[in-house]
């Protein structure tokens, strides 16, 4: 059978066996292909059955979760722990609240894991999970008893040597906080058994900053191949959460000039730049809106999504030099990458897992606008998190200037390793393609090593 045939194959079962989980596809079809070259130069993952096994995940749990809301109500959410991949190591990656969440979107998120952390060059598996409880406009009493009741189940499938969950969307310090001092009641051990934790409890230095400040640096490194840096350049960045604020405050540091957040409901344009301050002021200590960051900034312009055309996402249409989307999947269309052509956008990094639709995708490669995936790009979290892991198994704690350099450092590794594997492979310049099959090799040869299990 021919490679492509082989892959057109597993998909089709993939689609069959896991009836409408869209997203899901969207990320299988996407590294699945990018194998091609690979699958062509060595049978052994086929002969292996690899791509059959791969996209299964080891393990999927489901569970429900009641709680008592402040009314006295009970309510009812369901849970999600996708144990996807353990062939490098247990499984890791974060847990996602938000009223989306499905398990079609837990699957995209812990397949996308799987590279992520293999890219990281650490040993770690790929596993996400959730659930769809809207943490917006609860109590903080809520939040509480919602995370209590979430790790009375999740608990049961967690271990600093099995399965190590962390933040995603909806997901921070304090919901953290929460489930570990839940876990913690409920089996009587202090471990390591999440990351993202509070630095007086076991968390490491750095883990909040780490993905946007691994983005950015993912971003300089791209440009940096071509002579160039972030220097100057106008930025636009979509989200104003986590990975947002983060990589926006990294920005700055590399002199570039951030001129966009963005939420649920709107887009902030702020021609001089964004206002770190007011914006964690706004969203990381107020939880509010980003209307609120026009009370404080009034000289910013905020554009609300209605008044947005259809497709097309604000943040992509203000001109700019180089894009960071930084908020959730499907967030940059093609209607959006036409317009940053237009524009003269250079370059494009994920900081969100999945942002940019593959149509979208594509018309930016082929426009020569220089992509980093978020496999890579956004890969400096979980390694840090990993960072965070090693600190707990061996009672240390690093220095942020420590934790900052070793991620530094990761970041440059899987640039290179990205780059030279799409090199090796005939990929060009193909960062997607080489994150995908260098990702993928290591995880399927040592799959191929464990055997039939
Ligand atoms: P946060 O919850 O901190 O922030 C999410 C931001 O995205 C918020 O501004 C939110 O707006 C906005 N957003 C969420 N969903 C939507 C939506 N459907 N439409 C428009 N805006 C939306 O999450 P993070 O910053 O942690 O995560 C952002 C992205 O980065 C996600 O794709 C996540 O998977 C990815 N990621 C996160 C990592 C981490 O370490 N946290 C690591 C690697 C990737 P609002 O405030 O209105 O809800
Ligand atoms: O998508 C991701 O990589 C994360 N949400 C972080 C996972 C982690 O374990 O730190």
């Amino acid at each position: 059978m021919s490679v492509e045939k082989y892959i057109d194959k597993v998909l089709k079962q993939t689609a069959q066996q896991s009836p409408g989980q869209v997203e899901f596809y969207q990320a299988a079809e996407e590294v699945l292909h990018s194998l091609k070259p690979l699958l062509e130069r060595d049978s052994r993952y086929d002969k292996y059955n690899i791509l059959e096994r791969i996209v299964v995940p080891e393990r999927t749990i489901i569970f429900r979760i009641n709680w008592v809301d402040d009314d006295g109500i009970i309510q009812t959410n369901t849970g999600y722990r996708v144990q996807f991949n353990s062939a490098i190591g247990p499984y890791k990656g974060g847990l996602r609240f938000h009223p989306s969440v499905n398990l079609g979107i837990i699957k995209f998120l812990g397949f996308e894991q799987i590279f992520k952390n293999s890219l990281t060059g650490l040993n770690i598996g790929g596993g996400k999970g959730g659930s769809n409880f809207d943490p917006k406009g609860k109590s903080e009493n809520e939040v509480m008893r919602f995370c209590q009741a979430f790790m009375i189940e999740l608990s049961r499938h967690i271990g600093e040597r099995r399965d190590v969950p962390a933040g995603d969307i909806g997901v921070g310090g304090r919901e953290l906080g929460y489930m570990f001092g839940q876990y913690k009641k409920l089996t009587g051990k202090f471990e390591g058994i999440l990351t993202g934790k509070g630095l007086n409890w076991g968390g490491s230095l750095g883990r909040t900053e780490a993905t946007g400040f691994g983005s950015v640096y993912f971003a300089e490194h791209i440009l940096n191949k071509y002579g160039d840096t972030l220097k100057g350049k106008t930025c636009t960045v979509s989200g104003s959460g986590n990975v947002a604020t983060y990589t926006i405050q990294k920005l700055y540091d590399l002199d570039a000039l951030p001129v966009t957040c963005s939420d649920s409901k709107g887009t902030i344009y702020h021609k001089k730049g964004v206002d770190l301050e007011a914006l964690k002021a706004v969203k990381e200590i107020g939880r509010k809106p980003l209307t609120e960051y026009l009370k404080l900034c009034p000289d910013a312009e905020y554009i609300p999504v209605s008044k947005y055309p259809e497709d097309g996402h604000a943040c992509w249409h203000i001109p700019c030099d180089c894009a960071f989307p930084s908020a959730t999947q499907n967030e940059l269309t093609l209607v959006d990458a036409k317009a940053l052509v237009k524009n003269g956008c250079i370059l494009v990094n994920e900081g969100a897992n999945m942002p940019t639709t593959p149509d979208a995708c594509s018309y930016l490669m082929k426009n020569k606008v220089h992509f980093g995936p978020a496999k890579a790009a956004n890969a400096g979290g979980v390694a840090t998190s990993q960072l965070e892991m090693s600190q707990n198994a061996s009672m240390s704690n690093w220095s942020f200037a420590e934790v900052d350099a070793k991620l530094h450092k990761i970041m440059k590794n899987i640039f290179d390793i990205s780059y030279e594997t799409a090199q090796e492979y005939g990929c060009g310049d193909n960062l997607l393609a080489g994150a995908n099959i260098a990702g993928f090799k290591k995880v399927a040869d040592s799959m191929i090593d464990q055997g039939a299990v």
